[in-house]
């Protein structure tokens, strides 16, 4: 990176005038851009109100034939992986794109879980773009361009290998810059895959607050809403009477009458209530998990009912739909006070009095959709994630769901893919963040440098049952395989007295404390992938192909 080798593309509104910007310096402002030890500084001076619509600075970069480059998705779930040059993201159609953001569809809130509605997609082969970092790899040495700080805005890094060049974006909707404000920090770095993610770490000062693999149990995959205590206990039993060691159980969505209502227990579904579920899981020797949406609630509930001038809004100062689930959902505004209150109280009963040890903290996308209160999308979700930190005190966080850099260092546990699903099949058209098992094993095995240093990965669930289940037992095998060698998180969904004894030996195998060194993990051919790593000493080569599962 050389600071007299950028290309300013700047475009900026001042007094309700749009003005565009080529150069360091303008009429409105000048840029001070600096290079001091492989980080690119760049500091604005605003002589007037400026607002920015655009702000890219390009450099120019050779790509090579046979470099793989990563692009980081916007959040846990949206598929991250490494590309070919002549390679092109699958982003929706355009006319998709039409569909769910400008017709009847955007009340459904189908893509709000993503960046669709405020980052424009190059739909281009040749053009690769990503959130907060990204690296071009050649064989085993890796350069990557990682942002040091996502509070002065989101950073957009983006490939672009037809016009050879590197695009440094930042995200700074919403804000009226005036003085000096500090706009991008940003690291390159360049050496081995994993001495080059140390460095980035180093840099960005983030340690990983866990360094424990666990294995556990959660309820989604198998009873997903409509989960009960019934369900609970029995699966509790059967984890308890088998000789494979689980030390986390967690309880997900559906325990709670209205999404939103914390502290309200479906007592139809639940009715001892989640402390007692909390005291038999602690009395089977397991940390007891439970999920929340912190932010969400749905117009149904009590507290979106009692007090709707707590959450988001539009322009309009309607309530804003951030989202499709539950039928809609919207999300608090995390500097409203009386939110505020309201989430600290949760959590106090959730870990306090219930007795929980780790919360899976789901859908916080959801407080950063929109810019607000002069401030932008990556400052409010770096601000999200330190009112939960203080909220959870030193009990667990497994963060889903969530743009990922704001999170580093935040969470002790985080999804680093999209929801598994019962089959393996491919699905052309899937929007980037919903569920997809060929995404989400993608992501497990190229996301796999942030588990150790972000936190611990959660690659998402694997299921070894033989019931409402669509995989092939190879297929569930491969994904056990993929997690654990990848993974950190180690949970299935199933009720484990119906295993066999061929189900129950690669639970004990998958669950086995391995030491485990990854040697390559990539494309080897269209959607083939093949990894190869040690375990114990011994060397494994694993070919499959991604879209469909089958071993290759
Ligand atoms: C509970 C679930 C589970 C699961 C989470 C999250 O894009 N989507 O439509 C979409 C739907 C559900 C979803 C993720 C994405 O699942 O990842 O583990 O906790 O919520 O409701």
């Amino acid at each position: 990176m050389d600071a007299n080798n950028i290309k300013y593309d700047i475009k900026y509104v001042v007094d309700g005038k749009k003005y565009v910007c080529n150069e360091s310096q303008c009429q409105h402002f000048n840029l001070d851009t600096v290079v001091e030890e492989g980080i690119l500084k760049v500091k604005l001076d605003a002589k007037a109100k400026v607002s920015f619509v655009k702000f890219d600075l390009r450099f120019p970069y050779t790509y090579l034939q046979n470099d793989k480059i990563f692009v980081n998705g916007y959040q846990s779930w949206t598929d991250s992986m490494e590309y070919e040059p002549k390679g092109q993201m699958k982003e929706l159609t355009k006319l998709t794109e039409f569909l769910v953001t400008k017709t009847i569809l955007k009340r459904i809130g189908l893509p709000k879980a993503g960046d669709i509605l405020f980052w424009d997609y190059p739909r281009k082969s040749g053009i690769f773009y990503g959130w907060s970092y990204g690296y071009v790899r050649r064989g085993e040495d890796v350069e990557i361009f990682g942002s040091l700080n996502e509070r002065y805005g989101y950073t957009v890094v983006t490939f672009d290998c037809n016009a050879n060049e590197i695009v440094i974006s930042k995200e700074l909707e919403g804000v009226e810059y005036v003085g000096e404000s500090k706009l991008l920090e940003l690291a390159h770095i360049c050496g081995k895959y994993d001495r080059a993610f140390d460095e980035y770490f180093d840099k960005m000062g983030v340690k990983s607050r866990e360094n424990k693999k666990r294995c556990g149990y959660t309820s989604w995959y198998n009873y997903y809403g409509r989960v009960s205590e019934q369900d609970i206990k029995r699966d509790l039993e059967s984890i308890a009477n088998q000789d494979t060691k689980f030390d986390c159980f967690q309880i997900d969505d559906g325990y709670q009458e209205n999404i939103g209502d914390w502290l309200i227990t479906d007592k139809d579904k639940f009715p001892s209530g989640m402390k007692a579920v909390a005291d038999s899981i602690h009395s089977k020797g397991m940390i007891a998990g439970l999920w929340l949406a912190p932010f969400a609630a749905v117009k149904r509930s009590k507290l979106f009912k009692q007090h709707p001038d707590w959450f988001i809004k539009d322009k309009h100062g309607r309530p804003y739909n951030t989202g499709h689930n539950w039928g809609g959902f919207y999300s608090l505004d995390i500097y409203n006070e009386g939110a505020r209150e309201y989430i600290k109280h949760v959590f106090d009963v959730v870990l306090n009095e219930w007795g929980y040890d780790l919360v899976k903290l789901d859908f916080l996308y959801g407080a950063c959709v929109l810019p607000m209160h002069g401030k932008t999308r990556g400052e409010i979700m770096c601000d999200a994630m330190d009112l939960l930190r203080e909220c959870c005190g030193d009990k667990l966080i497994l963060g889903c769901g969530v743009p990922l850099m704001p999170a580093f260092g935040k969470v002790d546990y985080c999804r680093i893919g999209s929801d598994v699903q019962l089959y393996w099949k491919n699905q052309k058209h899937r929007i980037r963040d919903d569920t997809s098992t060929p995404h989400t094993i993608c992501n497990t095995i190229f996301r796999r440098h942030l588990g150790g240093r972000a936190w611990m990965n959660d690659p998402d669930v694997f299921m070894l049952r033989d019931y409402n289940m669509k995989m092939t037992f190879e297929q569930r095998k491969l994904v056990a395989k993929i997690n654990s060698t990848f993974g950190s998180l180690l949970f299935i969904s199933d009720d484990v007295s119906r295993y066999g004894e061929e189900q129950k030996a690669v639970l004990k195998e998958t669950f086995a404390q391995k030491d485990i060194k990854i040697i390559s993990a990539e494309f080897v051919e269209q959607d083939v992938m093949q990894v190869a790593f040690e375990e114990n000493g011994k060397l494994v080569t694993i070919k499959f192909n991604v879209r469909n599962g089958q071993y290759a």
